[in-house]
């Protein structure tokens, strides 16, 4: 396969690129963080996506390798930011499938010097399907580190919620699916209540996703959802436009 060939030069051809995506509170809109989605410059087809990179990544191995260059760029571009603004990185499912998680984030916290409070894990709930005892001794791991976790796409799963009492979480982010229903139906709505009542009661940190109109953030701001994400807000930006925007920020 070329495109596997590709990816396999890509990583020393510096082809890798991160935007950032900022997070807000929900209430006073102002930034507390940023999320890091990679993008890949290919030569020839344009900026790939990661939802037709990283899957190959993954049959390949060499997630491992991307990810640690992902986690390494993020955390030096969030030294260059406000020291209160946050910085979170996708992990893959299959990070997990190997013990060396929690070394390999200890290793990157140690070469950039990032406070580890400042770094957040975005993990999805198939992480604790695959090897549910596995999963929780790693993310213990992770938790000893000082990192913040979250759980992405939540509510997409069928058992998010037992997992979410026994796996030290910091916070959930509620999937965009739900968000994008908000306008439509009085049940997602609902939904969407039950689901940050549940999350502050386990003193959770709620993010709503993919908020892309005014009607959703006001709705989710009524529903006191702590922070929001998505399109109407803010769309994923390079470096340095990042760094732009934090800067203007008081
Ligand atoms: O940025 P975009 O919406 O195209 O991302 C598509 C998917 O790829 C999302 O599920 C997102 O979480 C995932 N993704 C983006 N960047 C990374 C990354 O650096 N590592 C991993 N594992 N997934 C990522
Ligand atoms: O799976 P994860 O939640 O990590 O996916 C992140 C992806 O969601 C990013 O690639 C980003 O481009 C996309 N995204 C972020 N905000 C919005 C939004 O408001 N609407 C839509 N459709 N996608 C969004
Ligand atoms: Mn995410
Ligand atoms: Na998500």
């Amino acid at each position: 396969r070329q495109l596997e060939m590709d990816m396999r030069q890509a990583l020393h051809r510096r082809e890798f690129r991160l935007v950032f995506q900022p997070r807000y509170n929900a209430t006073t809109q102002k930034i507390v963080g940023a999320e890091a989605l990679v993008r890949w410059l290919h030569p020839t087809r344009d900026l790939l996506s990661p939802a037709c990179f990283i899957p190959l990544a993954e049959e390949t191995g060499l997630i491992f390798e991307l990810s640690d260059w992902v986690l390494h760029e993020a955390c030096l571009n969030a030294l260059s930011w406000h020291d209160n603004v946050l910085v979170s990185v996708n992990l893959s499912p299959m990070e997990f499938q190997r013990n060396d998680v929690a070394d390999r984030i200890a290793a990157v916290i140690e070469r950039t010097g990032i406070a580890p409070q400042r770094l957040e894990l975005e993990i999805t709930e198939s992480v604790m399907l695959e090897d549910a005892t596995s999963a929780l001794t790693m993310m213990k791991k992770l938790k000893a580190l000082g990192v913040r976790l979250s759980m992405d796409d939540f509510g997409t799963g069928y058992s998010s919620l037992g997992y979410l009492r026994s796996y030290p979480f910091d916070g959930i982010k509620i999937d965009r699916s739900f968000i994008m229903d908000l306008d439509q139906t009085q049940s997602s709505e609902a939904l969407v209540n039950a689901i940050i009542s549940m999350g502050h009661a386990l003193a959770l940190t709620v993010t709503a996703e993919g908020i892309e109109t005014a009607e959703q953030l006001g709705k989710v701001v009524e529903l006191a959802c702590d922070q929001a994400q998505g399109f109407y807000l803010g769309r994923p930006v390079s470096p340095m436009q990042f760094r732009q925007v934090v800067e203007e920020m008081e």
